[in-house]
């Protein structure tokens, strides 16, 4: 579809941890951001122009409302850690299918999904960079319901042309999350600078690009990124020396130590956290 524009965008899971780090990077001149959560987002310094919608993701009038006059959707809303069948199902799949066919209702062009890095958390570095797109290999039902959020959005483009990206974000965190975040890490400029070439790049069709920043011990690819004008900026490896200190190396033996999703590969599946 190949729009562009980026004067209102509608932004889900806004009142969240990455939503409320990412609204005052998004700010500017001339766009506005409407949020949507079921809460009602913090006021939050050197935040543009906002519209609030308190809705969930089951409403479908209150989504299709949501959606109208919006030229692009990022979709953060959900569930964001593992949890029961129940609640993946409704916070995830039901509520991202809701979305989309919300906007596809009020002829939204472009979605940006967030999916995760744990739909291929069973998929191991070996030395060659993991691509963006490498099959579901999810790790809990969580990352399973991001995997079936990325096939709803290859629905969505299949059936109906829509231009849907999806982010296999690793760790968006202000700094790295232990030893594994040295790897997985998304800074918060560089997760701005991802969704800004999400919403900016021409005709993207279907993708799934890696949600990473340039991490000197990075596990994935960055290609498919830069493909859509990604060019991360920030390095994990600033933050090694304190995480070495703290977490100590990992045991090359431990099986789990090389795997995408981390430690997440061996926690009892729908536990809640
Ligand atoms: C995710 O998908 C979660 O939403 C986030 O809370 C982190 O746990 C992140 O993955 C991660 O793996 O670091």
């Amino acid at each position: 579809m190949g729009s562009t524009d980026t004067t209102r965008i509608l932004l889900t899971g806004a009142a969240g941890r990455v939503g409320t780090q990412l609204r005052p990077l998004a700010a500017r001149e001339g766009r506005t951001l409407r949020l949507l959560d079921i809460t009602t987002p913090a006021a939050v310094e050197g935040s543009g122009a906002e519209e609030t919608v308190i809705a969930s993701l089951t409403d479908t009038e209150a989504l299709l409302e949501a959606c109208r006059g919006v030229s692009a959707i990022v979709h953060l809303g959900g569930q964001s850690v593992e949890s029961t069948l129940d609640d993946v199902l409704d916070r995830n799949v039901r509520g991202t299918l809701n979305l989309l066919e919300a906007a596809r209702l009020a002829g939204v062009p472009r979605v940006v999904l967030a999916s995760s890095a744990h739909a291929v958390g069973f998929h191991q570095y070996d030395g060659t960079p993991v691509a963006a797109d490498a099959p579901a290999r999810p790790d809990t039902l969580y990352g399973w319901s991001k995997a079936a959020i990325e096939s709803a959005g290859r629905l969505y483009h299949d059936r109906f042309g829509m231009d849907i990206i999806c982010l296999r974000i690793g760790s968006w965190f202000p700094t790295p999350n232990g030893m594994r975040g040295l790897s997985t890490w998304l800074s918060p400029a560089d997760g701005h600078r991802l969704v800004e070439a999400c919403l900016s790049c021409r005709e993207p069709g279907y993708r799934i690009v890696w949600g990473v920043s340039r991490n000197t011990r990075g596990w994935v690819s960055l290609a498919e990124g830069e493909a859509i004008g990604y060019h991360p900026l920030d390095d994990a490896e600033q933050f090694a020396p304190e995480v070495i200190g703290e977490c100590g190396l990992p045991d090359p033996a431990d099986p789990i130590t090389p795997r995408l999703g981390g430690d997440w590969c061996a926690i009892p599946l729908g536990q809640t956290l």
